[in-house]
């Protein structure tokens, strides 16, 4: 199948998710085609069968905002004609559905019907889509996509709350490439980041307000007052600044480290023994599947689509968003004893399982050809 993928090609799990699920896809012999305005993070190596787009917006000075929907969905006829491309999967609806309805639109004036499958992340429903600014237009592109995915049961019910959606949800969880958190990277690294007494925990992110990184460091402060230990903040974004400051506040600057963004997030996962996610939404919660998926323990609340992944008292220990105190007593039980420790690790990789993408991209092959089939038949 020739499939084109449209995403941001940034470090959001989106991109990710989008890019992983790209190259598994060529890796099983389907003709991969991503179109985004930079080659996505995770897309290092493109192949005979993966191939890049870039989407290009000429900026002109009358326009105070660049069309870029315009210019996605000129991209997507051109490279739907050139490439015959069967089927544009779209991931984050805004605004990429709405791109792609445009040019579905376009096509079939030159009798080209091509089916559309929007996935629905996260945000572009729960944070951004339902804002009264968009809702018309997300509601729209929900409903004339010709199969709409969603990565947790969670972010079903929230797109059905909010939105006056028609078309049938599936519900496909995000996946995780086993393979590639197999491997050990223990060797030189942990000793510059940490003594060999000191626990490692981490916490991956955007950096945005949703992901409340006071909270990350707030559960670390408490942590270390009781048990030595390091805390690896991973990524960049607006609340950088804010954590910065109130780790020199709470005299533990040497203690947090910000190591930025990082194409590396396996080999920090391997050295880590306890990761924070205590957001205050998350439809899925990709981070903390990499962390399981790296035998690391999750302490996280327990919003949205969180308890489909983390499992109370298996992989780590869930709590109501800001229970801050919990959180630390749920930390010190693990982190406080060796064997239930490495009990802990080992619970978490068990159940990143379930979500292994040899398993999960199976169910995306599936949607296409529903959507293929519905397409031929209209
Ligand atoms: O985590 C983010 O803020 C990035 C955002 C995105 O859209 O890229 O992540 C969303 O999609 C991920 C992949 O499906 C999910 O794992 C995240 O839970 C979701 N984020 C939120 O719902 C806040």
């Amino acid at each position: 199948m020739n499939i084109g993928i449209v995403c941001y090609p940034t470090f959001g799990g989106s991109g990710v998710v989008a890019t992983e699920l790209g190259l598994e896809l060529s890796k099983r012999g389907h003709e991969v085609h991503f179109m985004t305005y930079r080659q996505p993070v995770r897309l290092e190596l493109l192949n005979s069968k993966l191939h890049f787009h870039e989407v290009n917006v000429p900026e002109y000075p009358l326009f105070h905002y660049q069309p870029y929907e315009l210019a996605l969905s000129s991209k997507l006829v051109d490279m739907v004609k050139l490439h015959k491309i069967d089927v544009l999967h779209v991931h984050y609806a805004i605004p990429h559905a709405y791109a792609a309805y445009m040019a579905k639109k376009m096509l079939h004036e030159e009798g080209i019907n091509v089916p559309i499958v929007t996935t629905l992340h996260g945000t572009d429903i729960t944070l951004v889509g339902s804002h009264p600014h968009y809702k018309t237009a997300v509601t729209f592109s929900i409903n004339k996509s010709d199969a709409v995915t969603s990565v947790s049961q969670s972010l079903k019910e929230d797109t059905l709350r909010l939105f006056n959606v028609e078309t049938d949800i599936k519900v496909i969880p995000n996946f995780i490439d086993l393979e590639k958190y197999q491997s050990q990277f223990n060797d030189c690294q942990r000793a510059m980041l940490a003594e060999n007494h000191e626990r490692v925990i981490t916490h991956v992110s955007n950096f945005r307000p949703v992901k409340r990184i006071e909270d990350v460091i707030k559960v670390f402060y408490n942590i270390q007052k009781e048990i030595p230990a390091k805390l690896m903040m991973v990524g960049e974004g607006p609340e950088k600044k804010v954590a910065e400051l109130l780790c020199e506040q709470l005299g533990i600057g040497n203690k947090v480290k910000f190591l930025g963004k990082s194409n590396e997030i396996d080999k920090i996962l391997c050295y880590s023994d306890l990761f924070l996610l205590p957001s205050e939404t998350e439809s899925f919660g990709l981070a903390a599947l990499e962390a399981m998926a790296s035998g690391v323990p999750v302490i996280s609340s327990n919003t949205g689509g969180i308890p489909e992944v983390n499992i109370q008292g298996i992989s780590g220990y869930l709590s109501a968003v800001g229970n801050i105190e919990e959180m630390v007593q749920n930390a010190i039980k693990i982190l406080g004893d060796e064997t239930k420790l490495q009990q802990f690790k080992s619970q978490a990789k068990h159940a990143s399982i379930r979500f292994d993408i040899h398993t999960i991209v199976p169910f995306y092959e599936a949607v296409y050809n529903e959507a293929l089939l519905k397409c031929i038949s209209i």
